[in-house]
């Protein structure tokens, strides 16, 4: 018999039941007001009775109302038409840009107290906590397209505070394609799909998107990093975030201090090769929303510390860039960076839709001690934000959402609107009013009310920029000089691989004239490898721009470098390659990996356990070596026909993208003499060499292996 319903019962959402592994992690995050805040919209179906949304129990839920077995639907079949109009309407406009998208939550703990320079609750109290959302994203494809194109990958931040949201609305990479936002429409209309045909998916290789960089020289720095490692992470985790824009930091007297935002993970900043990454994206479209999943998941929190370069109103015109040009970093040279906080994320989401696609962030959601500058494209992006979410989230009432409301309070006159949720009592709706002692009331600036800071402005009203942000190759030369030469391959690989893709030999004529006006011997080495001419700098230099300065040209970046990251084994995947057959001792070795932090995925022909009772997690067939970070062969005595098969391809791809690897037992017909040799591959007869191998496992990559990196 059906179990009966208590709907006399008041219904105390804050007792809602969990399930056991969440009650774990809500006592992790017991103090953390916004995820108390969600829990009052959580719904559990569990052994509950089927309704209707108008909460009518139904007693069944499979056919349709009929005249006669035979005979036609009726329409007073409400829960038909009920059911079959919300599926019509479940879908909503995905995001002009930044459609595909993971979030989770987490926490931002303050490590360092900045109340010299900002009053910003968050940043001024050491060790306080606040409850934030992310979401982390790819910029160009639709929201069903890959994790993996060649991408910026964006990172907004929304903190829950107790003065209001407050968001920063970033990306993986410390600059931006243009300097003005009305410029926008026109690069993302060219980097997505071509209007004609709709191709190609998730990819700037294609002729649009190459034109307007041409066409377009403040593009030159972004498109630098676009085309180096850092579009095509190895992970999530590993990945940088950065404010991009100069904002304002408004201490309690009053007193403004430029600064910039930038989070670094403590996994370090780690990216794939390009070969490897078009076969993950085909292999598993979804594998960095699943690492991150997983890692919350698992317990493997990934951490960032949270940095600021802050630089006094005085020293404004100091540097030989514009310090509001988003197109510019401020070099640590120049501006150290401090750090003052953590951000863990430590929980994922319950339910996709209701979370990470509703999410609103807004660059303009600032609280007290936080304030804007005049950077032309932050300028524009206040406007932007508000104006995307109405028609994307369907009404003015969207800050109403769960994920998107604040766990401070609500009061005001607005009213109404779409799906409008408060019940506001009261006949008054408007100030000034003497009805209701003029609530809400005001508060002043000295008791938490935002007050905007007070900058002298002084200028004639006209449509153009300062000379001061003309300069568009100085930092694309020093950044491309900051890298290793491992680095400047890959950037030199990116350029030829996306323009031979372009069709029209004039882009890519004009590519090559305008980049080698960041490198010569980079633009030459490209235009060979795309059938273009001699480059010609002077040809591909628009002379709206002014050359740069040598003092701007000789910065030095090597924080961009990915060679001086933190380099560690936490959380790698070792596929370990075996056969079924084996008697070998794989649960002492996946206890050896695990004590390094590192992660075990033993691969064999079918998913029957090993002999000794380790899970098997992938079938030859079901997992692509791509997709690990290293490479453990298992030899048995006897190899079966499948293990033969399959292994070639194992430690073929593993060598080819210079991953570790490492042979235990008979190699000889396993690996080739060179790959025996190389840097990185090892061979012992036991499993007793762990030690060296996690460092290798640490290592990530051996460049030197055949030269053709
Ligand atoms: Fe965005 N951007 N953007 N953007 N942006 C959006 O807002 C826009 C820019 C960034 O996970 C949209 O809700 C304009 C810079 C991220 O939900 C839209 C300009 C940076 C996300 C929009 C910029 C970003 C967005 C699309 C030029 C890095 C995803 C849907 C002035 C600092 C947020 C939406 C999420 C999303 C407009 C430039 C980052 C249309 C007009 C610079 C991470 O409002």
């Amino acid at each position: 018999m059906a179990k009966k319903q208590d709907n006399n019962k008041e219904h105390d959402f804050k007792k809602a039941p969990l399930t056991p592994p969440d009650i774990d992690k809500v006592e992790q995050v017991a103090d953390n007001a916004k995820q108390k805040d969600l829990e009052y919209n959580k719904v559990d179906n569990k052994n509950k009775a089927f309704t209707t949304n108008k909460g009518l129990k139904m007693a069944e839920d499979e056919f349709s109302l009929k005249a006669g077995r035979r005979g036609p639907t009726l329409i007073e079949d409400f829960h038909l038409r009920e059911k079959i109009m919300h599926f019509d309407h479940e879908r909503i406009p995905e995001r002009i840009v930044h459609a595909r998208g993971v979030g989770a939550h987490g926490v931002f703990k303050c490590t360092k107290d900045m109340s010299e320079y900002t009053k910003a609750s968050i940043f001024t109290e050491e060790g306080k906590e606040t409850p934030l959302f992310t979401r982390i994203s790819t910029v160009a494809g639709f929201r069903g397209s890959t994790d993996t194109p060649r991408d910026v990958r964006g990172f907004a931040l929304k903190f829950y505070t107790e003065e209001g949201n407050y968001d920063i609305v970033g990306n993986n990479m410390p600059i931006f394609i243009i300097q003005d936002a009305i410029k926008f429409p026109d690069f993302v209309h060219a980097v997505k799909p071509e209007p004609d045909t709709e191709v190609p998916q998730a990819q700037s290789a294609h002729d649009t998107f190459w034109d307007f960089v041409s066409r377009n020289q403040e593009s030159a720095h972004m498109t630098m990093w676009q085309m180096s490692d850092r579009a095509i992470p190895r992970s999530l985790r590993m990945i940088d975030g950065f404010g991009i824009h100069t904002f304002r930091f408004v201490n309690a007297e009053g007193k403004g201090t430029f600064v910039r935002f930038q989070w670094n993970p403590q996994l370090g900043v780690h990216s794939r090769v390009w070969d490897e990454t078009l076969k993950v994206s085909g292999n598993d479209p979804d594998s960095q929303r699943k690492d991150l999943y997983d890692a919350i998941d698992e317990g493997d929190y990934p951490v960032w510390d949270f940095c600021v370069q802050l630089l006094p109103e005085e020293k404004e015109f100091d540097f030989p860039f514009d310090i509001l040009d988003p197109t510019k970093v401020w070099p640590e040279e120049h501006i150290e960076k401090i750090k003052i906080g953590e951000i863990t994320l430590n929980r994922n989401v319950d339910n996709f839709f209701a979370e990470t696609e509703q999410v609103a962030f807004n660059p303009g959601n600032v609280i007290p001690g936080i304030d804007f500058t005049n950077d032309p494209l932050l300028q524009g992006r206040l406007f932007s934000y508000t104006d995307t979410q109405l028609l994307r989230l369907g009404g003015p009432n969207f800050a109403q959402i769960p994920i998107n409301r604040p766990i401070s309070e609500v009061h005001n006159n607005q009213r109404d609107g779409w799906h409008q949720h408060m019940i506001n009592k009261g006949p008054v709706s408007y100030h000034k009013s003497a009805i209701d002692d003029q609530s809400p009331y005001y508060e002043s600036a000295e008791n938490g009310g935002y007050e905007h800071y007070q900058e002298k402005i002084d200028g004639v009203v006209i449509k153009d920029r300062d000379d001061s942000f003309r300069d568009h190759f100085s930092q694309a030369t020093a950044f491309y000089k900051s890298l290793s030469e491992v680095e400047q391959k890959h950037i030199k690989d990116a350029f030829s691989f996306e323009l031979s893709k372009v069709r029209r030999p004039e882009i890519r004529q004009n590519v090559v004239d305008m980049f080698a006006n960041v490198d010569e011997k980079l633009a030459e080495e490209i235009a060979k490898n795309v059938g273009a001419q001699k480059p010609n700098a002077e040809r591909g230099f628009d002379p709206v721009g002014v050359k740069p300065s040598k003092e701007a040209q000789d910065v030095k970046m090597p924080e961009f470098s990915q060679e001086a990251t933190i380099f560690k084994a936490d959380t790698l995947k070792v596929g370990i390659y075996s056969d079924n057959d084996d008697n070998f001792d794989f649960k002492g070795l996946v206890k050896s990996i695990k004590d390094n932090n590192a992660k075990a995925e033993i691969i064999q022909g079918d998913l029957q356990d090993t002999k000794d009772g380790q899970m098997v997690k992938h079938r030859y067939e079901t997992v692509h070596p791509v997709l690990e970070d290293a490479l453990i062969v298992v030899v048995p005595e006897k190899p079966s026909h499948d293990f033969i098969k399959n292994v070639g391809e194992f430690v073929e791809e593993t060598f080819k993208h210079y991953k570790p690897i490492w042979v235990i037992g008979d190699a000889s017909d396993i690996l080739s003499s060179e790959q025996e040799k190389a840097d990185g591959v090892m061979v012992t007869k036991d499993s007793k060499d762990i030690d060296k191998f996690i460092e290798n496992l640490a290592k990530q990559r051996f460049w030197d292996r055949d030269g053709s990196n």
